[in-house]
C-alpha cells in the first residue's frame, strides 16, 4: 500500500444530472482525501491531450464532442491506493457491465454518457493532474479523522 493521488473527473452528462454531490459523497464516505477541485469547460486542445491515447477510434470524434459539450468537474483525491481503489469504484467503462455497486453500475446506461473519469494507473493520474491542475491549486493537509482510516 501507498499513498497516492488520483485525478476524478464529473464529465458533463454528470455534472448536468445533479451528480457531483453522488460522487463526492462515495468518495468521502470510503475514507478519500478531497485535495483539489474546479470546474472546468475542457476545450479541444485539453480533451485532444485528454484523451489522445484514443485517436483515431471510431468513438473518438464523438469523445472530443461530448466532453467539450458543457462544463465538467475535476478532482484530485487522496489516499492509499487511490488510483486503483477509485477505479473499482468506478466500475467497468460499460455501465451495462459494471457491477452494482459501483458509480457507473449504479448511475450510468451507456458507456458515451458513463458519468465520470478516473485515471488508470499511477503513471496516468501523474500525467492527468499535470494537464488538468497547477502545483498551486492542490493542497496538503491532515483529516482530523485519518487515524481512523489507517494504521
Ligand atoms: P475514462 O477514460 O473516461 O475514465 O474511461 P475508461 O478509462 O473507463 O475507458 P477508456 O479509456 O477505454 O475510454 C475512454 C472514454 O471513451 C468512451 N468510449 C470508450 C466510448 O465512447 N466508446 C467505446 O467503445 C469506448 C471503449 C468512454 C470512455
Amino acid at each position: 500500500m501507498s499513498r497516492e493521488q488520483t485525478f476524478l473527473m464529473v464529465k458533463p452528462d454528470g455534472l448536468q444530472r445533479g451528480l457531483v454531490g453522488e460522487v463526492i459523497r462515495r468518495m468521502e464516505n470510503k475514507g478519500m482525501k478531497l485535495v483539489a477541485m474546479k470546474m472546468i469547460h475542457i476545450d479541444k486542445d485539453l480533451a485532444a491531450h485528454h484523451y489522445g491515447e484514443h485517436k483515431g477510434k471510431p468513438f473518438y470524434d464523438g469523445l472530443i464532442k461530448y466532453i467539450t459539450s458543457a462544463p465538467a468537474v475535476a478532482m484530485i483525491w487522496e489516499g492509499d491506493d487511490a488510483v486503483a481503489m477509485t477505479r473499482t469504484m468506478i466500475g467497468a467503462t460499460d455501465p451495462r457491465k459494471a457491477e452494482s455497486g459501483t458509480i457507473r453500475g449504479d448511475l450510468a446506461m451507456f458507456t458515451g454518457k458513463n458519468i465520470v473519469h478516473g485515471s488508470d494507473s499511477p503513471e496516468s493520474a501523474k500525467r492527468e493532474i499535470d494537464l488538468f491542475f497547477d502545483d498551486s491549486e492542490i493542497y496538503t493537509y491532515s483529516l482530523a479523522h485519518e487515524n481512523w482510516l489507517y494504521d
